[in-house]
Formats: structure tokens, sequence, C-alpha cells
């Protein structure tokens, strides 16, 4: 059963005090709920945060950057955040089918979605009581997603996902060369073909982080972007499972610099598109995707309506966990220095 937030009842904009005041000299409050889905954290605003009216989601993170970035580094920089963090503006939806809106954004920029974010924000609506277990659609800048929660589990079955180019190479300085795909989950992903030099494993990130940092900014470098110029800010490394009851183990670079804990909902949305792609995974088939620490997203598609043989396109379910960790009132006070947090 589908059960809508009365938004009436919360008021989770905090629109009347907050508008137009976050360049004032006053306190300021900003109510957050801190969650991890699979060890990757989320902190979704959900009081005092700004309001961005009731345009369409694309409009609302034009309004957002435009207007209110500071407040997205007030709430994921240091010192109150970290690169590792992503924050959810939690919105009104424009669609009444929808439960919440949500516009996710991390240290570096706003995302289109976020498939453990998402998780967080259906235990975070729980844990607030604003929900109950049982199907959810949420609003996302590029598209609805469908939940269904059930206490800590949670399945996101995501945007349509598609593979846009495959087997592009990659010549980075002081590395060598690199073959991989380039492909959309609701964010962009470069999803390298399994590196057998390389060991996904925890100890070893600051190294895998070093490379994946070259091999973006070697794509940069040479121009290789997304179909619209989109800079593709999220890396994929792929290798065998450590764990036999999973299908592959991955290390992803996540914009700031920090590396996803969990395997990463949307990338693990791109990298299925490729498989699918490639006939190497079937519609209904289960993927499921081992983080760096180990933790698992359970995965299957469906294809989209308009797949064709040219371009397979899929509609990706990722189920995961994902557990409230906090409740805080982030203060802003004027007279800190590093009050709108520390931007690189
Ligand atoms: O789960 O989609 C995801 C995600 C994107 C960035 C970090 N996590």
């Amino acid at each position: 059963m589908e059960l809508l937030l009365d938004w009436s009842k919360y008021n989770i904009l905090g629109v009347a005090r907050n508008r137009c005041s976050f360049k004032s000299s006053f306190m300021q409050r900003i109510q957050v709920i801190d969650s991890h889905t699979g060890g990757e954290p989320t902190r979704i605003i959900i009081d005092g945060g700004p309001d961005l009216g009731d345009r369409p989601f694309t409009e609302r993170v034009k309004i957002f950057r435009e207007n209110f970035d500071e407040i997205r580094s007030a709430v994921v920089n240091e010192p109150r955040g970290s690169d590792v963090l992503i924050g959810g503006l939690l919105c009104q939806p424009t669609d009444p089918s929808c439960s919440a809106g949500i516009i996710f954004f991390n240290t570096a920029a706003y995302l289109g979605m976020c498939g453990h974010g998402t998780m967080g924000l259906m235990v975070t609506l729980k844990h607030l009581g604003r929900i109950e277990n049982g199907e959810h659609k949420i609003e996302t800048p590029v598209g609805i997603v469908t939940t269904h929660l059930n206490n800590a589990s949670v399945s996101v079955k995501n945007v349509a996902s598609y593979r846009y180019k495959k087997d592009v190479r990659v010549d980075v300085p002081d590395y060598g060369t690199v073959v991989g795909d380039i492909a959309w989950g609701g964010n962009w992903f470069f999803c390298i073909n399994e590196s057998p030099e390389e060991r996904l494993m925890v100890d070893n990130v600051n190294h895998l982080t070093n490379v994946a940092l070259k091999i973006r900014d070697a794509m940069e470098a040479q121009n290789i972007t997304g179909p619209q110029g989109e800079y593709l800010d999220h890396i994929e490394l792929y290798a065998p499972p450590t764990d036999s009851k999973n299908h592959s183990r991955n290390f992803v670079l996540c914009p700031g610099g920090s590396y996803d804990r969990s395997p990463c909902g949307t990338g693990t949305s791109a990298k299925m598109s490729c498989m699918a792609a490639d006939g190497k995974l079937a519609p209904g088939e289960i993927w499921r995707q081992e983080s760096i620490v180990n933790s698992v997203f359970e995965c299957s598609y469906e294809l989209a309506d308009d797949s064709t043989d040219d371009c397979v396109k899929i509609i990706p379910t990722l189920r995961g966990t994902a557990h409230v960790s906090g409740e805080a009132t982030l203060i802003l006070d004027p007279a800190d220095p590093f009050c709108m947090g520390i931007r690189s």
C-alpha cells in the first residue's frame, strides 16, 4: 500500500522561518537525520532547508545551485561533514503519486539520483513516523523511482539506465591504458572492465583512489564525456567477489574524491546496463554486487519499454539495507568563520 506524506502536517521545508534568511546575521538551525546504507552515509535535511518552490525538480536544482549553494556546503563540507557524505534536501513532490521528493548533493556537486541515499531516505522517513513499510514513489531531478520498504531492507526501482559507449580507451599518464564503458544509471559512470592488477580491498583504498582520480583527470583532459559533454564524475573498478555468494566486487570513486562504501546504486545500474547490452545478464537474473567494505546490493532488471537492439535500456532494481545513525540540529552561526563549510 502506498502511503502519502501529509505535507501540511510536516513543515519539512521550514519555509516561513528561513526564506531568504540564510545570509542574515541571525543564527540558523537546520535539522538533519543521518543514516548509512551498507556503510555509506546520507544526511537528509528535514527542516530548516531552503525553500526551492514548487517548480519541476530540474529547475529546483538550478535554484539550489544559484541561490543556496552555501547551504549545500554548510551541510556536507567540513567541519560538519566530509567528502564521504551525501546530503539530501527533502522537497514536496510535483507528482501527487509520490510520497516525497529529494535532491541529493555532495561536497562537489548535485546528483541526479542516488541509490544508497534513497534507501537512507526511506528508513529516515520511517524513523520519523512519516511513512510505513510498503511501496513509495520518490521524485528526483532525473525521474521518479519506486521504492519498497521493509524495515531496514529497501529496494529501489531506478530510472532507465543505458550504455552510451562501449570499450572506450583512455591513456592515463603514469598508469597505462584502461578500457571501459560510459553508462548512465541516474548519474554518469565510467565502468572499467575487470582490472586484475588492482587489489580491491579496503586497505588499498588510498592507492585505488589515486588511480581512479588519474583516470578521471585523463578523461577530462582527453575530452571523454557523456553524450551532452557531461563530466564523467564517477569511476568504477571491478574485480571478482571475495564472497562466492556474490557476483562481483567494486570500487567506486564519487564526485568529490571519496569512494562509495556501498556498492553504489546508480553505479550498479550503469554496470548492469552494460552487461544487459552485452547479453551477459538476462532480465530478472539476480546480480549481487559487493562493495569495497563487503556490503551487498541484490539487483536485477527488466527491459525498459523503449529499449531497442541498438540501445538496450533497462529498469534496474537494487535492494540493500539502511539504518538511521543520528538525529542532529546543525547550527549556522554567522560568528563562525567556517559556518558555511570549507570549500575546496
Ligand atoms: O548509491 O547511487 C548511489 C551513489 C551515488 C554516489 C554515492 N552513492
